[in-house]
């Protein structure tokens, strides 16, 4: 069995190097010219200067040049940092500092965001033209004197004469695969870093239980930038040697369509607010001829209403399944038996799941609720320059708690009931309201700022900052919003900006939410 999936991928380009590996905007991308591509990719890593160990961040939307780079970044010995394209100063300058990111993919308006940024560790930004390959440099230097290189022109490094040089291994089980950002509670994201043997683990977890085959062709349209899409999506197509049909974006009216001119796709991955989509596009217009074998949903809870409008409209349960970044994959309802609606099903083979009391840490029978812990071999490494984060993640027998609720059944059913950390799931992406506060707090007409997540019928949740105005003239709500876009993520931008005169606080001064939930649905 292969120890990582960049050697999956050089095993199928040997085996049946003509099978199709991705499907991106009706060209096909066979096994074989995959890992030629990401061979010399890894080659021009190697001659640009790459050391083993150095972090090599993805700052890029789907594409097949997004694939390559992530597996020449592996077979080259690097890292990988993954960046979602949405990111701005505020993510962008903690992460790439954090990780000491090296090199980075990206694209030219994502090389346009990093230009205004200090970054002392990044030497080279490779930049993907999603259109037009472009055959030379872009620029010797830019601006922030980091050095740029077009994504073609980088590739032919890697077969110069310089590259023969280079001898490529594939690497070891235990070594650093990558880093993915997530939980801010103290508003700076955590980096979690997986090794290659976190990440097959996993995958093999996956594919077993979703009895997903080499024959089975995924419609991938979830960004590749995070554990759902990547870790999930990618990895189980290149492990078992199986097609994903990979997208730009997601659109439900072209996912629909997509079942029908396909017929071969047999799974789709999607958040709940996809499936909502799906679901409302395919009520006005139809349900396709064509339905793939599988569909799951994770990242957010799948409301038991959806999940049976889906059945009622297609015929199909959604398997629901459980997992986080620091993780992957924890909890999955089964592919034989019952789909419970409202439910995350039990662990994966090999893994172990369990509620603990979330004071006293000890395990909780059934029917009672507490804190998930989750055990297996595919759990992280730790967080990156934070070992009292790590310290405080474990149980002392190694268990992780996972900070999400819940309570599981006599017949072993799991039910996540809420967090135990304050998190808005909006869309499937996590949102830390504290990380939306501190921005709010720098704003010169903002005396206090409190954030929480409201319902919203598309998202799942959304933003809403609730803010005492400073002594002066007050802000308004749009100066509010852009405000919070130029600085973060255009997705953890408040959706409500609502003016209060003070906000409700407990004896010790802490902002008391729950109350201000409370008021807010009341509209007091
Ligand atoms: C986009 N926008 C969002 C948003 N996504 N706002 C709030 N929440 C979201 N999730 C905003 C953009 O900022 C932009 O605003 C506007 O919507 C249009 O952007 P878009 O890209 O065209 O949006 P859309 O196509 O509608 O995106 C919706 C979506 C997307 C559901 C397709 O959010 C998505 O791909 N979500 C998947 C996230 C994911 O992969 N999560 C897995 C994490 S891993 P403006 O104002 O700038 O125009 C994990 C572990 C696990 O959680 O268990 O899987
Ligand atoms: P992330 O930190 O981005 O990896 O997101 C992981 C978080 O998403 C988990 O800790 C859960 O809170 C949430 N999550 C993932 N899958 C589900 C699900 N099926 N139901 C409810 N919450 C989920």
């Amino acid at each position: 069995m292969a120890n990582s999936i960049v050697e999956a991928v050089a095993k199928q380009a040997r085996r049946q190097p003509e099978r199709a590996a991705i499907i991106f905007e009706g060209k096909t991308i066979s096994y074989g010219s995959l890992y030629g591509e990401v061979e010399r990719f890894a080659r021009a890593l190697v001659v640009s200067g790459l050391q083993r160990g150095d972090r090599v961040g993805m700052f890029l939307e789907n594409s097949p040049a997004f694939v390559v780079s992530y597996l020449g970044a592996h077979l080259a010995g690097g890292v990988v940092t993954l960046i979602n394209t949405q990111y701005r100063q505020v993510e962008l300058s903690h992460i790439l500092t954090d990780a000491a990111v090296r090199f980075c993919v990206t694209s030219p308006s994502g090389a346009t965001e990093l230009r205004s940024l200090v970054l002392p560790n990044l030497t080279l930004q490779i930049i993907v033209e999603q259109n037009k390959p472009v055959a030379e440099p872009v620029a010797e230097r830019d601006a922030s004197s980091v050095a740029s290189v077009a994504y073609e022109a980088f590739l032919r490094r890697g077969d110069g004469p310089a590259s023969d040089a280079v001898s490529l291994t594939i690497p070891a089980s235990d070594a650093p695969a990558i880093i993915g950002y997530t939980s801010g509670t103290t508003g700076r994201a955590k980096g979690a870093m997986l090794l290659h043997r976190n990440l097959v683990a996993n995958i093999t977890a996956i594919t077993t239980a979703w009895h997903w085959t080499p024959d089975d062709r995924l419609l991938l349209a979830l960004p590749l930038f995070h554990t759902h899409g990547l870790a999930v999506g990618l990895h189980g197509t290149l492990f078992l040697g199986a097609t994903a049909v990979l997208r730009r974006k997601f659109d439900a009216a072209e996912t629909l369509a997509a079942f029908n001119d396909d017929p071969a796709i047999s799974l789709f991955f999607g958040v709940p607010t996809m499936y909502g989509r799906i679901v409302a596009e395919a009520q006005e217009h139809g349900a396709p001829r064509h339905l793939p074998r599988l569909f799951v949903s994770g990242s957010a809870p799948l409301s038991p209403h959806l999940f049976l409008e889906f059945e009622r409209i297609f015929g199909q349960r959604i398997l629901e399944r459980y997992g986080m970044t620091e993780t992957g994959m924890n909890l999955t309802n089964p592919y034989d038996g019952e789909r419970r609606a409202g439910t995350v099903g039990g662990p994966f083979p090999g893994q172990e799941a369990r509620i603990v009391d979330t004071d006293g840490r000890f395990a909780l029978p059934p029917a009672v609720i507490g804190e998930i812990e989750v055990r297996g071999p595919h759990v992280f490494a730790g967080y990156i320059n934070r070992p009292d984060a790590t310290a405080e993640a474990f149980s002392p027998d190694g268990w992780f708690k996972t900070g999400d609720l819940g309570w599981v059944s006599d017949d072993g059913y799991f039910t996540i009931t809420g967090r135990a950390r304050e998190l808005i799931i909006s869309g499937g992406y996590n949102i830390y309201p504290r990380e939306i506060e501190d921005v709010l707090a720098s704003h010169p007409a903002v005396g206090e700022a409190a954030v929480i997540g409201m319902a919203d019928e598309d998202m799942g949740e959304q933003v809403v900052a609730v803010i005492v105005p400073a002594v002066g003239e007050p802000p308004t709500a749009e100066e509010i919003v852009s405000y919070c876009r130029e600085r973060l993520a255009s997705y953890k931008k408040p959706r409500q900006v609502i003016f209060v005169a003070s906000l409700p606080r407990n004896a010790l001064g802490k902002v008391q939410k729950h109350l201000l939930s409370a008021q807010l649905e009341r509209g007091t």
